[in-house]
């Protein structure tokens, strides 16, 4: 079966590490949109016209029947557009893992770190107005503008990184935040980080591996077989940290197997 996934980045490789411990007979095929990255501080109609133009390059390139969009300010800015004009695709669009925040919250302060867009976008608003009957939790949520941009660049233990990390940390430890929801595929990747700052034991949400599991509902449902050789390939529109795609994939079985593309869309 033939997939494809992007992000405005390295962020969405944290989904494809994910869908590579489940999902085994799969070509995958990554789009690293860095030309265009951030995807944070974009307009809507931006990343709707780059999500438009990478699904039709998919398409064309490689036939996918699966797509993808590893990035919360991507889905919540296009997967309603792209269902209406690719129905045949299985889709399948990332949101913040509120929901098993709410599940594993034991103090019932919960943090949600995301882009500026995500949170901003209606998408993320109606998830939340629609789980949050439940009032007994509060939710403290925090836009991390350029979080996305350190860690493209590698800075994730950088002196800039830490600061901006403390400083919007700092209120959900007075807060007694307990469980931090990471709102943005790039944030699995200083994960570490957010623990260290954090001074007690916290859950850290992420949801690559929800994703994988997902995916494998819908393509079995339609008849894909979920066996068979796995291979990555990576397309960046711009230069890409190949030192961070090594770092993400360096216990995976498939490191030596991921062939890293330049293309222009
Ligand atoms: N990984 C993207 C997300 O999940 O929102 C980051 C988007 C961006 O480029 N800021």
């Amino acid at each position: 079966m033939k997939v494809g996934v992007f992000d405005s980045g390295l962020g969405g490789l944290t989904v494809v590490s994910s869908i590579t411990e489940v999902f085994k007979g799969a070509k995958l095929f990554y789009v690293a949109d860095t030309k265009y990255a951030p995807y944070g501080q974009k307009t809507q109609e931006q990343i709707l016209k780059r999500s438009i133009d990478i699904t039709e390059f998919l398409i064309k390139e490689h036939q996918i029947s699966a797509l993808i969009i590893a990035c919360n300010t991507a889905t919540s800015a296009a997967v309603k557009h792209l269902r209406e004009k690719f129905p045949k695709l299985i889709l399948v669009g990332t949101e913040p893992g509120i929901k098993p925040a709410i599940e594993a919250t034991k103090t019932n302060n919960i943090g949600v770190l995301a882009t500026p867009a995500t949170l901003k976008g209606d998408k993320y608003q109606l998830l939340v107005n629609e789980l949050f009957e439940n009032k007994k939790v509060k939710l403290y949520e925090q836009a991390c503008p350029g979080l996305v941009e350190q860690i493209e660049k590698g800075q994730t233990d950088s002196k800039l990184t830490y600061s901006m990390l403390e400083s919007w940390l700092k209120p959900m430890i007075e807060y007694n935040v307990d469980t931090i929801v990471l709102g943005c595929t790039h944030y699995p990747l200083i994960e570490k980080q957010i623990k260290n700052i954090m001074k007690y034991d916290i859950t850290v949400i992420q949801t690559g591996l929800a994703i994988a599991k997902r995916l494998i509902d819908l393509s079995s449902k339609k008849g894909h077989v979920n066996e068979g050789s796995l291979d990555i390939t990576i397309y960046a529109t711009d230069d890409i940290n190949e030192n961070m795609i090594n770092k993400i994939f360096e216990k995976s079985e498939y490191k030596n197997k991921i062939i890293i593309r330049k293309c222009n869309i």
